[in-house]
């Protein structure tokens, strides 16, 4: 099942195809080029009642919500999650890599129900099909400046994505919203509006840092689980940050280095809050402040994005 057996043959794909592609808008959005010439069949995509689709703009903390949700669908066995690594256990829906693994369609298409979707689809290009079967979603938000950061290293290891540039360039395109899944501003907030016309949880990586319990038992409840305290800590456990960057199944060790090279920088990197101080200026803090009071102006949602 895992990709590393394909490490070979993934060499023999000719780089331009799927390496360090340039973004293509779809209704507006920029996606890599793979995603979007492969549209019309993500749109098409026929959810099913019980799916729960699990949201995010990259970086917000997909992977740990996703660990999470499946020790919770396990009843807390933890072991079972084991059975393959993260991203064959909840498929990434609009994911194309390089051929001969398969697409997120084809690969859902295949699993059974019930099935843990990862998507980092805004709101508005969701395929119709999640909201027609009345799916649960749990969208994970994560503030701005830590995405920024996380994502920068992201793009740098992750040869699907385009070239990130030096962390100041990047810093202006994350700002503008000149990055794959597009503006930072439209995801969160698309989302936040959409929560209560839908079966929306809506929780934030800030408090998943502060108290891991209490929002894995937000989602316990959201799922209608009932698990004993046991349980939960030893969920909580499972996902510490030290934890799942040990384990191989939640680390992306298992895809190629020639996709993601971990040596750039590690996929399970830091895991904190505030770690944007290490890389804003001046300047760029008061750019991306300023930006952030136009665009999140008359809005409820809030974010926290410093240690406490
Ligand atoms: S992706 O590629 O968009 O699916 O990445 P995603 O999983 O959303 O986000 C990766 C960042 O989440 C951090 N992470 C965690 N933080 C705390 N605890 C746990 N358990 C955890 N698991 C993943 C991961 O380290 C990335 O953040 P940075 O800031 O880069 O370290």
């Amino acid at each position: 099942m895992s990709s590393l057996v394909y490490s070979n043959i993934l060499l023999q794909v000719p780089e331009e195809t799927f390496y360090r592609v340039p973004l293509i808008p779809v209704h507006g959005v920029p996606l890599i080029k793979p995603i979007a010439t492969s549209w019309e069949r993500i749109e098409k995509f026929q959810a099913r009642s019980d799916d729960l689709l699990i949201a995010t703009y990259p970086k917000a903390g997909t992977t740990w919500m996703q660990e999470i949700v499946d020790c919770i669908m396990n009843q807390g066995e933890v072991e079972k999650t084991s059975r393959a690594p993260i991203h064959v256990r909840s498929p990434f829906l609009e994911g194309n890599p390089p051929p001969p693994i398969k697409c997120g369609v084809d690969v859902l298409k295949v699993t059974p129900s019930p099935r843990m979707v990862k998507t980092h689809l805004p709101f508005a290009l969701v395929p119709e099909s999640f909201w027609h079967q009345k799916c649960k979603v749990i969208y994970v938000a994560r503030n701005a400046k830590d995405s920024a950061v996380s994502y920068y290293h992201f793009a740098q290891m992750n040869k699907l994505l385009p070239e990130p540039g030096t962390w100041d360039e990047y810093a202006v395109k994350f700002l503008s919203g000149d990055v794959a899944w597009g503006n930072w501003f439209s995801h969160v907030l698309g989302w936040w509006n959409a929560r209560d016309k839908h079966d929306i949880l809506y929780l934030f990586y800030e408090d998943m840092k502060e108290d891991p319990k209490r929002e894995i038992r937000k989602v316990m409840k959201f799922l209608g689980k009932d698990l004993s305290e046991d349980v939960v800590e030893k969920i909580h456990q499972h996902t510490s940050f030290t934890a799942m960057k040990e384990n191989p199944l939640t680390n992306y060790s298992s895809i190629p280095s020639s996709v993601l090279d971990q040596s750039l920088s590690p996929f399970m990197r830091k895991g904190e809050v505030g770690d944007w101080m290490n890389h804003f200026t001046e300047s760029q803090n008061q750019i991306f402040d300023e930006e952030y009071r136009k665009k999140m102006e008359g809005s409820t949602l809030m974010f926290r994005c410093k240690v406490w």
